[in-house]
């Protein structure tokens, strides 16, 4: 089992994020806790396991008027660690959530600031949000001295605990999106408010290199007193009364577990059902949360012009994408829907023939052995997002390709680009008519490139994976600013 380096005389660990990792609900018996999966909470939870602790955040519906003391007892008892969950109120999810989170922060720091509603009311109910975070943390018993604090919801939560003079040692924070460059960063009103939230934290962690870069132009513009020591993929900043360490940390998958599940059986068999249920064609996967930085429509694009371009992909290929609802509430997210279901039927119609058709569209979430079966099964994974901080799925679907049959298609403007970039097809989603090229690049791959290139991937997603992640984030945050300053000096 994973666990930290130093967990012998290590410190119970909180960590904060804008949901809990389980899902409350009610069943015959009454009120009940479920864990839910996902990156995070795998990672996350061996390590609270193991050094005790708590996780606090929204439980992703009203816990007012329901007792939830014992079904929360009875999941501390089984997980090792205890929750805390923060009420928010309609108006807080609309403003706070749909609102500056969302429609602020997450379109400006993908770079789509025409989509941004700088709304005073929202900032203001930002900091309400983030202020009752940290008020939750300073009044719990459960919370510890070593804090890590995840995401975009909830950059000002740190800065809080400081005013309050909570008594911590140790104080992190991880951004999963990307970070602006500066001169996009300034078009929003309250960047100066967000820069110096973050230089609160002990550690500031990113996802690239690019995106450390990115801040540190920020904190350069924004405080220029602030003495910055840089290093390619660290820095150490004094900012007068302390000093802090900024530094990139590539989040990983469970390649274990992804592998592991790959070459199950039953997986195998649903891998084969899926093949015969598409025909015999190479199938090319798409596994994307419905959102306009995923590049979805561009992908589409592209897929019609190398099916335009390259006849002798027409009754070759089919593309399999699947798409999960997100955000629906947020106003940006509404409209790609139709926009993406007039494109499938736009292609479909331009190229299908009576046994084939070029494009199979799923909308919908599917479980674990659904997955590993596309993952397993595709010839060629499109992961093109327009931007992304890292992108989990183009590293799931490296560690499920047990076969080492398959192509990874990679935006270069996902994060995960700057590790894969040896073993993948990198692309500029922009450029329809390259990606189009690179499409059929990877149909025609021959299968001893195809194999060396994914082993070449499965190294890097293997050695690099989620628990690599997380216990070198708190290895760093919990190691001295005086012991050693940037990781890798210039
Ligand atoms: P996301 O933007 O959500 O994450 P991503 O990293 O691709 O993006 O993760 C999506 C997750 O949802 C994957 O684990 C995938 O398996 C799952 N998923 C997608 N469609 C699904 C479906 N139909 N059914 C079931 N599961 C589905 C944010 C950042 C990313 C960053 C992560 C982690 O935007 O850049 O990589 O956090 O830091």
């Amino acid at each position: 089992m994973p666990c930290t380096s130093n967990a012998v005389d290590a410190q119970p660990l909180t960590v904060v994020s804008n949901r809990l990792p389980v899902e409350l609900h009610r069943n015959r018996e009454g009120l009940a806790v479920r864990p839910s999966s996902g990156g995070l909470v795998g990672a996350m939870s061996p390590i609270l396991r193991d050094r005790g602790g708590t996780w606090v955040g929204w439980p992703g519906c009203s816990v007012d008027g329901d007792d939830w003391t014992a079904p929360l007892e009875a999941f501390a008892q089984q997980s090792g660690y205890s929750l805390e969950p923060v009420n928010l109120s309609q108006a807080d999810i609309d403003a706070y959530y749909a609102g500056f989170a969302n429609s602020v922060l997450w379109p400006l720091f993908h770079g789509f600031s025409r989509l941004c509603e700088f709304r005073p009311e929202f900032w203001k109910r930002y900091l309400d949000v983030n202020r009752r975070f940290a008020l939750r943390l300073a009044r719990s018993k459960e919370v510890g001295s070593h804090v890590w604090i995840h995401d975009y919801h909830l950059i000002h939560v740190g800065k809080m605990l400081r005013t309050a003079k909570m008594d911590l040692e140790r104080l992190g924070f991880f951004l999963h999106i990307p970070f602006p460059a500066v001169d996009l960063c300034r078009r929003m009103p309250w960047m100066h408010q967000i820069v110096d939230a973050l230089l609160a934290y002990d550690l500031v962690g990113f996802q690239t290199p690019q995106d450390l870069h990115n801040f540190l132009g920020c904190v350069a513009h924004c405080m220029p007193h602030c003495e910055i020591e840089r290093g390619r993929t660290s820095a150490v900043l004094d900012v007068g009364h302390r000093r802090l360490r900024a530094e990139a940390f590539p989040i990983g998958t469970d390649f274990d577990d992804f592998s592991e599940r790959a070459s199950r059986p039953e997986v195998a068999a649903r891998a084969e059902a899926l093949q015969r249920e598409l025909g015999p064609y190479d199938i090319l996967l798409g596994v994307d949360r419905l959102d306009y930085t995923k590049g979805l429509i561009h992908r589409l694009e592209a897929l019609e012009v190398a099916l335009e371009r390259y006849p002798s992909l027409r009754e070759r290929v089919v593309l399999y994408q699947l798409v999960v609802p997100s955000r629906e509430k947020v106003g940006a997210y509404a409209s790609l829907k139709d926009e993406l279901e007039r494109t499938v039927g736009r292609i479909c119609g331009r190229f299908s023939t009576r046994k084939w058709s070029p494009i199979r569209y799923r909308y919908g979430r599917v479980d674990r052995v659904e997955l590993g079966a596309m993952y397993r099964q595709a010839r060629a994974a499109l992961v093109t997002p327009l931007r992304d901080g890292m992108n989990l799925v183009a590293k799931e679907y490296v560690a499920s390709q047990v076969d080492a049959n398959g192509v990874l298609v990679l935006s270069e403007f996902a994060g995960a680009a700057g590790q894969l970039a040896d073993g993948a097809l990198l692309t500029n989603p922009y450029d329809t008519e390259a990606t189009a090229e690179t499409i059929r690049r990877a149909v025609e791959m021959g299968a001893d490139e195809r194999a060396s290139r994914m082993a070449m991937l499965r190294e890097v997603v293997r050695e690099t994976d989620v628990y690599w992640w997380a216990e070198r984030f708190v290895d760093r945050m919990e190691q001295p600013l005086d012991k050693r300053s940037v990781a890798e000096p210039l």
